[in-house]
């Protein structure tokens, strides 16, 4: 498995020295961000990161390798990659086989991480249920992925563009536990609270940690999802976003999208209804949940 990874100087320099690492995945880079706000963004959730006293290991598929960690001119170069694939579990083995550029998901990184022995990774948003999915069948496979790859996802609850109780159910099935970080409601992107109570709910890195440790312990297998609400003074309440999101999705029918188009058509849609809005917003929770999944990646970098 290794001969396929390559590690930047920074995240293999953290491994020997035993610290604590962050994954983090691409696909928000090339398919959910425009650019330059990518890059910048990017490049600031790396910051922060490190200054929370963690490394970053920003996650891609470049020249036949997975990188674990890139260098800047390749973060720089990915940004500006508009025919990279969007690498999912179904993908990763092909994008490495013909050479092509390839912007892991959250399930695509969850895989690399654990390959590289990471087991925290930061994100804006899971993918999930999405709406009319009883007709469409239309369901991430990262929710698939947290139900058997050991790596926590640190993500500020599910994008608020899907069904989210049938995204909670779902999870449930496929026993991920779901915490919510510091209140009893799953998060909805964009929004603090969903209205739907989060399965469990935890108020500390430590206790996080502890929930992961366990479950490691008893040999459970899987992951974790935790739900980071967006920063109070970011957020977009649910009266603001809920009808942009009907329009976006009315939209996203009427062309006809489908499959692995739906979730970046909808962002970059929802972008220009909200005038930029939901872009700031989801820059802000990326960055708070890069802080949270530091803590917790020190954390169990102690025990
Ligand atoms: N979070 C964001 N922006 C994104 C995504 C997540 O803030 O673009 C990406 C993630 O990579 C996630 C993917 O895995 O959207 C989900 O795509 P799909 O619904 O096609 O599974
Ligand atoms: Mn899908």
């Amino acid at each position: 498995m290794k001969e396929f990874l390559t590690f930047s100087a920074e995240v293999s320099a953290a491994q020997r020295d035993g610290r604590a690492i962050v994954a983090l995945e691409s696909t928000i880079i090339t398919h959910g961000m425009p650019y330059p706000q990518n890059l910048r963004t990017a490049e600031q959730v790396e910051a922060e990161v490190r200054a929370a006293g963690a490394v970053p290991a920003t996650i891609a598929v470049m020249g036949g390798r997975i990188h674990i960690g890139l260098e800047p001119d390749e973060l720089a170069r990915l940004a500006q990659s508009p025919d990279a694939m969007k690498l999912s579990r179904a993908d990763l083995g092909a994008c490495l086989a013909v050479g092509r550029t390839g912007a892991t998901t959250v399930a695509a990184t969850m895989i690399c991480a654990h390959l590289a022995e990471i087991a925290v990774f930061a994100t804006g948003g899971i993918g999930g249920v999405h709406r009319g999915a009883s007709d469409t069948f239309d369901i991430s496979a990262d929710l698939y992925e947290l139900a058997r790859t050991p790596v926590a996802v640190v993500a500020a609850g599910a994008k608020a563009i899907l069904d989210l109780p049938k995204t909670l159910e779902v999870l449930e099935s496929l026993g991920v536990p779901v915490i919510a970080y510091g209140q009893r409601d799953f998060p909805a992107f964009w929004s603090r609270s969903s209205g739907l109570t989060a399965p469990l709910t935890m108020q500390s890195p430590e206790e996080i940690a502890g929930a992961i440790a366990s479950r490691r312990a008893l040999g459970i297998g899987g992951g974790h999802l935790v739900a980071n609400p967006i920063p109070t003074e970011a957020e977009i309440p649910q009266e603001v976003i809920a009808p942009l999101i009907e329009k976006a999705l009315a939209d996203a029918a009427e062309k006809s999208i489908n499959a692995k188009a739906v979730t970046p058509f909808l962002l970059a849609r929802i972008f220009e209804l909200t005038e930029g809005r939901s872009l700031s917003a989801n820059i802000a929770l990326v960055l708070n949940n890069a802080r949270l999944a530091s803590a917790i990646a020190l954390c169990l970098q102690k025990r």
